[in-house]
């Protein structure tokens, strides 16, 4: 289905706030298999028994064979068109951000700029000892797992299910859902929190939301717009039809 639709009721114009907010879905069609679709398994585990500070605890070795083979994954992919759309949005909108949910670098990729990842970067890992943040590890790792130059054991730069999101992270996406006049939410199932909710405070401030996505999610009842399809057909036109009411 073409994202092409009729925005001609949400009042916007030049000087709109867009937001757009993306999960896994948007990297589906790259090949990268989504957290509760039928890919989500790696060997017998699911994502949310790796992605937890205990497991790390437990065993920071199999956590981070997890994380080398998706970062593997993710490196030998490209951006596909809905990343690019996006990015045609952050081009050509004055009032901007993409807050996303992904780990998988491809936004930054495709050359969006104003964005904020809320659960961390596959490509940065972090100190345990002394915090310092290194975006500079080869694929796959040399040694798992990794050490900082300081000796200390770095751990994944990924917020894992039971820790808090960056303080900075949270503050921009909770005032940008706030503040904006629409929301695209596209490729998320809209149960993870604090994400899930970020839609909701867009709507409740009085912002239009759309949603992209193939099936319904529990977010689908309370939006303005639900286009069902894949985040790569689908948000190429639909960029098309907020460019050309928000463009100057
Ligand atoms: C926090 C990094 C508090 C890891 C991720 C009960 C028990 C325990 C915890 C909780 C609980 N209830 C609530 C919680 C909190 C918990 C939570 O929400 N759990 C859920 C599962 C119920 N949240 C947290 O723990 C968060 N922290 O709350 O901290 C706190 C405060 C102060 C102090 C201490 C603590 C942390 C959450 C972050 C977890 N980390 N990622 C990693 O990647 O390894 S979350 C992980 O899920 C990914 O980031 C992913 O993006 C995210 C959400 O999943 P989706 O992106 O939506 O992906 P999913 O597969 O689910 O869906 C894909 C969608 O795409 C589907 O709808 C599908 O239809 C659609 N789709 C498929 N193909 C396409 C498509 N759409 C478009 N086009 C296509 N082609
Ligand atoms: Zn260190």
């Amino acid at each position: 289905m073409s994202g092409a639709a009729d925005l001609s009721s949400f009042g916007l114009g030049s000087d709109s706030f867009i937001t757009v907010l993306t999960g896994a879905g948007v990297s589906a069609e790259c090949g990268i298999p989504t957290f509760r679709g039928a890919g989500g398994l790696w060997r017998t585990y699911r994502a949310e028994e790796l992605a937890r500070p205990e497991a790390f605890r437990e065993d920071p070795r199999l956590v981070w064979e997890w994380y080398d083979y998706r970062r593997g994954i993710c490196a030998g992919k490209q951006p596909n068109p809905a990343h690019h759309a996006i990015t045609r949005l952050d081009e050509k909108v004055s009032d901007f951000l993409l807050i996303t949910q992904n780990v998988d670098n491809l936004h930054g990729r495709a050359g969006t700029r104003r964005l904020v990842e809320l659960h961390g970067n596959l490509f940065r890992a972090r100190c345990l000892d002394c915090g310092a943040v290194t975006s500079d590890l080869p694929v796959p790792l040399p040694e798992i797992p990794p050490h900082c130059t300081c000796g200390g054991m770095l751990r994944p730069d990924i917020v894992w299910f039971g820790e808090a999101l960056p303080e900075k992270a949270i503050r921009e996406a909770s005032e940008a859902s706030r503040d904006c006049d629409l929301m695209v939410v596209a490729g998320t199932s809209a149960v993870v929190q604090p994400a899930a909710s970020m839609p909701l405070l867009a709507k409740q401030a009085g912002a239009h939301v759309i949603e992209v996505n193939p099936d319904p999610t529990p977010l689908t009842p309370y939006v303005d717009l639900h286009l069902e399809g894949k985040a790569g057909e689908v948000m190429p036109g639909l960029v098309d039809s907020i460019l050309e009411l928000t463009s100057p």
